[in-house]
């Protein structure tokens, strides 16, 4: 058997808008065709998934009528369970709406705010019929382009009510949900509010419910912000607030890529993958990226095939790294700190991370 052919137990899920990805660009229109939720579902059970996340709207398209939203919502359930594919993770688009344009949950507009607490809850009755436990909560729009107008701290106190308010909705439906912050430095604003995900983790601290809210670190947006992915992680696990992650790549310096996990960052991928698997990681991996905007619906396929499989041949390089003899002496020696000297005399760095480099590299 392949050693890396992904199964329901590594607990792989893609987002519906990930494989479903059309190929829109600020400069382009689609390039690929819209892609049946169901499809994708079916695809995705035979490569091996454990499941998919979705928005409310990349299942029940806008302005869909109760009885319509019921018979979608039954037939996705029917092809899930058929394909035996879980929803561990749904999340609410409040970004798309043109009133959602200078804010949702922190617009300066009342009934804004209103909105988009209604579609907060909207989505999370949907995420729980379908047995989702997470439900993400990314704010595209919370933010600015210009502080000409803006009042940050005020932005921060409403987008505190709005996250409460929906804390509360969970203990009143006594939903099995957690809500997972995920941050992003800028994009589609000039400047997002809550801009990393070691801002989200002091910010839950704020909440009324911190215990029913973690976060949802991803990868791609936290190399935006020029900081190290795996340590993010570290952080979160370390707070006990590490719910969700979304896995991709991103080369520094650009737009929001959303590339294929360790499409171009392999090292850097190499250590999230450890960060997850030695910190006790039990949640979903989660890609959350689209094929390149050259790809037909293969290429989709190609793509996502490649992130699992990339994930597996990292996880099995961190055991390798773990059972390497000349990298334990080496690691054995580095952390062995009862020494009485102040500062340690030697420290190695070089020789292991070579040694990693050619793990890495396929050499040992
Ligand atoms: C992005 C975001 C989104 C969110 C998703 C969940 O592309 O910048 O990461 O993909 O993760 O919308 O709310
Ligand atoms: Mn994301
Ligand atoms: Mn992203």
């Amino acid at each position: 058997m392949d050693a890396y052919q992904p199964r329901p137990e590594h607990r792989f899920t893609f987002g519906l808008w990930t494989v479903g990805n059309i190929g829109r660009d600020p400069f382009g229109g689609p390039v690929r065709p819209v892609l049946d939720p169901l499809n994708a579902v079916r695809h995705l059970a035979r490569l091996g998934a454990y499941g998919v996340s979705l928005h409310d709207d990349d299942l029940v398209p806008p302005g869909t009528g109760a009885s319509d939203r019921d018979r979608i919502v039954r037939e996705f359930r029917r092809v899930l369970d058929g394909e035996g594919m879980r929803v561990p993770m749904a999340t609410v688009n409040l970004f798309s709406e043109p009133g959602f344009r200078d804010g949702a949950l922190t617009s300066r507009f009342p009934s804004v705010r209103s909105r988009a607490l209604v579609k907060a809850k909207a989505a999370m009755d949907l995420g729980v019929e379908l047995g989702a436990e997470i439900f993400v909560l990314w704010g595209g729009r919370e933010g600015t382009d210009t502080d000409a107008a803006a009042n940050p701290g005020l932005a921060l106190q409403r987008y505190r009510d709005g996250v409460n308010t929906l804390t509360r909705y969970i203990r009143d439906q006594r939903y099995p949900l957690k809500i997972a912050l995920e941050a992003k430095p800028n994009e589609p604003r000039g400047d997002l509010f809550l801009p990393t995900t070691g801002a989200m983790l002091a910010f839950i601290g704020t909440l009324d419910e911190p215990a029913l809210v973690g976060v949802n670190p991803e990868i791609a947006h936290e190399k935006m912000a020029g900081l190290n992915p795996a340590h993010t992680i570290a952080q979160a696990l370390d707070a006990g607030k590490l719910v969700h992650v979304d896995l991709n790549d991103q080369r520094i310096g650009r737009f929001d890529q959303d590339l294929r996990f360790g499409s171009d960052d392999i090292k850097g991928a190499f250590f999230v993958v450890k960060a997850l698997e030695e910190g006790g990681y039990q949640g979903p991996r989660n890609f959350d990226a689209h094929a390149y905007r050259t790809e037909d619906e293969e290429g989709v396929w190609a793509f996502a095939r490649g992130c699992m499989r990339t994930y597996l041949v990292l996880k099995e390089k961190v055991a390798r790294m773990r059972e390497d003899p000349e990298i334990r002496g080496l690691l054995a020696a580095v952390e062995r700190d009862d020494s009485p000297e102040v500062t340690p005399l030697t420290m190695r760095d070089e020789e292991l991370d070579q040694l990693v480099v050619e793990l890495l590299l396929g050499v040992r």
